[in-house]
């Protein structure tokens, strides 16, 4: 069985937020992958992140395509709007909905087989289009679903478990994601709560293409000595850039730095992502310097982490459209015809 649904009882005391929702209310059905699925914790992200910011979970439209990575939507915000498409195929219909009905929140939820092998064109348009929306790959560096082949993310002498070596050169999604024009782009580890949780909150915030690669371990197919997706290999290898704090319009700010140890931006909404630097002198808002310093930490054998790049004014597709600002579903007849005398200028204009 796939779908096991969770009792609705909880504790009557548990926190509430802003709408007066609980965590509860932001999960979805019992998942059903491997115990210790770097993916479940990422579910268990994305519920804390939209609680965290009060979302109403209807507001939401999670799509997925194909792979243990697209089937988790099941697991997290089960009153949000839901599609399932096919392997590769989630930006496309993302940017179909996108298009037909601005007002909810777009989550993409890929793999990187789903990404970066068969979806790899779909997701570099939906990118360089600027589709308004939250794209997350659940990258385990293998194809986990179909039992663990090497995928195009797979770094370069990684081991599969069985012993083969990985003599391809491996995609870094990120990187191509800055390369692509993605006006907030991140890295993140599945095992890492504290940075993964207010990096979903600023990219779901953030009003562009908005790309996250969290690395997320296949305990079945990708854990094991010698792969280089695994808990003990990411730990070890991880750069943290920078700490984020995510402060909504109505939140004033409280924690208090020295000067020089944080950056401020503010997004397009009011929302302010304060960076405390950790290793780096990294500037989060240049892009050259990001694509420099994803290829640079990459030649000494590290997985550079936190927000690599964010455009604080960004524009997205139905801005580059010039498309009418009310969702194109909720047109009326008299909007969607105009009449005779329109349509008469129109085809005198085309003469
Ligand atoms: C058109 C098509 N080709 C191939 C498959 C077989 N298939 C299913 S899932 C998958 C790969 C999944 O890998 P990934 O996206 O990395 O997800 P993971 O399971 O690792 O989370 C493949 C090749 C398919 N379902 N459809
Ligand atoms: S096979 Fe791998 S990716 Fe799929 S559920 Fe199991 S651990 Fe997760
Ligand atoms: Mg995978």
């Amino acid at each position: 069985m796939s779908y096991l649904p969770k009792p609705k009882l909880h504790h009557p005391k548990l926190p509430t937020n802003a709408i007066g929702l609980t965590r509860r209310d932001y999960e979805g059905a019992i998942s059903t992958l491997c115990a210790g699925c770097g993916h479940d914790s990422i579910s268990a992200a994305i519920i804390q992140a939209c609680f965290n910011l009060s979302i109403p979970p209807h507001r939401v439209a999670k799509l997925s395509g194909i792979g243990c990575s697209s089937k988790t939507p099941t697991y997290f915000l089960g009153a949000a709007h839901g599609f399932n498409s096919v392997h590769g195929r989630m930006p496309s219909v993302l940017t179909g909905a996108y298009l037909a009905n601005r007002d909810l929140i777009y989550l993409g939820v890929s793999g990187d087989g789903d990404s970066a092998s068969i979806g790899f064109g779909q997701f570099a348009h939906s990118i360089r289009r600027g589709v308004n929306m939250t794209y997350i790959v659940e990258n385990n560096g293998v194809y986990g679903l179909t039992k663990g082949q090497f995928s195009a993310t797979s770094d370069l002498g990684s081991v599969a478990k069985k012993g083969a070596v990985n003599t391809d050169q491996p995609i870094d999604l990120a990187a191509i994601a800055v390369q692509l024009g993605a006006t907030f782009v991140a890295r993140s580890f599945s095992g890492d709560k504290e940075q993964l949780v207010p990096l979903i909150e600023a990219a779901l915030l953030h009003e562009g293409a908005a790309f996250l690669d969290v690395i997320s371990p296949c305990v079945a197919f990708n854990n094991h000595p010698g792969s280089t997706k695994s808990y003990d290999y990411v730990r070890e290898h991880n750069e943290a850039l920078n700490r984020l704090d995510v402060m909504v319009p109505r939140e004033t700010i409280t924690a208090s730095y020295r000067p020089g140890e944080v950056t401020e931006v503010t997004q397009h909404d009011g929302s302010v992502l304060r960076l405390r630097k950790l290793r780096t002198e990294h500037d989060p808002t240049n892009r050259a310097s990001a694509m420099h310093h994803i290829l640079e930490r990459r030649a000494a054998g590290e997985i550079v982490t936190g927000l690599i790049y964010v455009e604080p004014e960004p524009t997205a597709l139905h801005a580059h459209l010039g498309t009418v600002p009310q969702p194109l579903n909720a047109l009326g007849d008299a909007e969607l015809c105009p009449g005779v005398d329109a349509l008469e200028k129109i085809n005198a204009a085309l003469r």
